[in-house]
């Protein structure tokens, strides 16, 4: 056999990670993240049934859109535009569990907002990440901003804003991607479809089959990824971003995942979807699929697998015994960052 065909064999052979030039090192670093932000998850809505944390909005089915996402950037130059499922792509760009804890719990030291907001309203300044409100879709044209600073800056920089399907029924969708695309802005926009906005499923949302249609009318890419590949949305997101620092413009990718609990804890799915959808949507999760994909890499063994759930155990109760005895914010400064104070 010619030199070529045996490196065109091998070529094919070839792991998905080390071809997108990831070392095993880096996938395991991964999937302890995915494992972290699903372990994190589940903890809060243990602290929210027993009365300790007023309220959880889960990224559980959305593990591996936002960390192959965000692991696809570089944290300390890029931007994140977050939403309230983001939790494992700020931890990708240096948040902690303490953080998510502290946050949780309310207490003055939560680096996001004091304790002042709801759970999972992320914003990390150190970490180039811009605080998130409430209302669907802000985030969008915020990030078309930042990505025109990043652009008049010239640092290379780019901004990425995390949505669901819903948030693109939302006027901030096409002001923010028609904006984007005109000014060609190194931005990235990251929609999570996962079926539901709320209660409202997708047939009633939009009457188009993909999100990532719309991107062409825009002027930008629209590429569908399935959100429960780690390795796919990293790859889509690495050539966004390349793209985008190429001077080439903004795209728009849509993850196609599931949201595996109810909206949030008030929230009874029970009302609009069978269990057996989501029973199905379980086969299919992300932290199995990562998990087997190491096993047949051989990346991964029980003994392993052991060790890092122990490890991110570890690292939560750590980070719970913290915040749990971290004071609360004084009722005298309730009103701090909400009016102009006086120098
Ligand atoms: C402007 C605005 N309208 C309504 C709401 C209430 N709300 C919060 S989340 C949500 C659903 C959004 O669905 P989607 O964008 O698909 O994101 P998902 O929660 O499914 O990840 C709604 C309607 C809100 N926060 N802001
Ligand atoms: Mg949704």
């Amino acid at each position: 056999m010619t030199t070529e065909g045996t490196a065109l064999i091998r070529a094919q052979h070839q792991p998905e990670h080390e071809r997108l030039g990831l070392s095993a090192d880096q996938v395991l670093r991964m999937y302890r993240t995915m494992v972290l932000a699903r372990r994190l998850d589940e903890r809060q809505w243990i602290l929210n049934r027993q009365g300790k944390q007023a309220f959880v909005i889960s990224c559980q089915g959305h593990e591996a859109s936002g960390v192959g996402s965000a692991s696809a950037l570089q944290p300390g130059l890029d931007l994140m535009c977050p939403y309230y499922r983001s939790l494992p792509a700020v931890l990708v760009f240096g948040s902690t569990a303490r953080d998510v804890l502290l946050e949780g719990l309310s207490r003055a030291e939560g680096p996001w907002t004091g304790g002042r907001q709801m759970p999972a309203h992320f914003g990390d300044v150190r970490y180039h990440i811009l605080t998130s409100g409430s209302p669907v879709a802000t985030q969008i044209v915020h990030a078309a901003g930042a990505a025109l600073a990043a652009k008049i800056r010239g640092d290379g920089a780019v901004a990425i804003a995390y949505f669901g399907e819903g948030a693109t029924s939302k006027g901030d969708f096409h002001e923010g991607l028609n904006f984007a695309a005109i000014h060609r802005l190194p931005a990235i926009f990251f929609c999570e479809n996962n079926g539901y906005a709320i209660s409202t499923p997708l047939g009633k949302q939009m009457a188009v089959p993909n999100v990532a249609d719309r991107g062409p009318a825009y002027g930008m890419p629209g590429v569908v990824v399935d959100g429960n590949d780690l390795l796919a949305v990293y790859r889509v997101t690495r050539q966004a971003a390349e793209r985008a620092r190429r001077g080439e413009g903004p795209t728009l990718i849509e993850a196609k995942v599931y949201r595996l609990t109810p909206h949030s804890s008030d929230d009874d799915d029970r009302r609009y979807r069978a269990p057996s959808e989501v029973e199905e949507a379980r086969k299919a999760e992300p932290l199995i699929r990562m998990r087997r994909y190491l096993e047949e890499q051989s990346l991964l063994d029980e003994r392993q697998e052991a060790a890092i759930q122990e490890s991110v155990a570890a690292e939560i109760e750590a980070a719970l015994a913290y915040a749990e005895q971290a004071p609360l914010p004084a009722p005298t400064e309730a009103r701090r960052h909400v009016f102009q104070e006086a120098a």
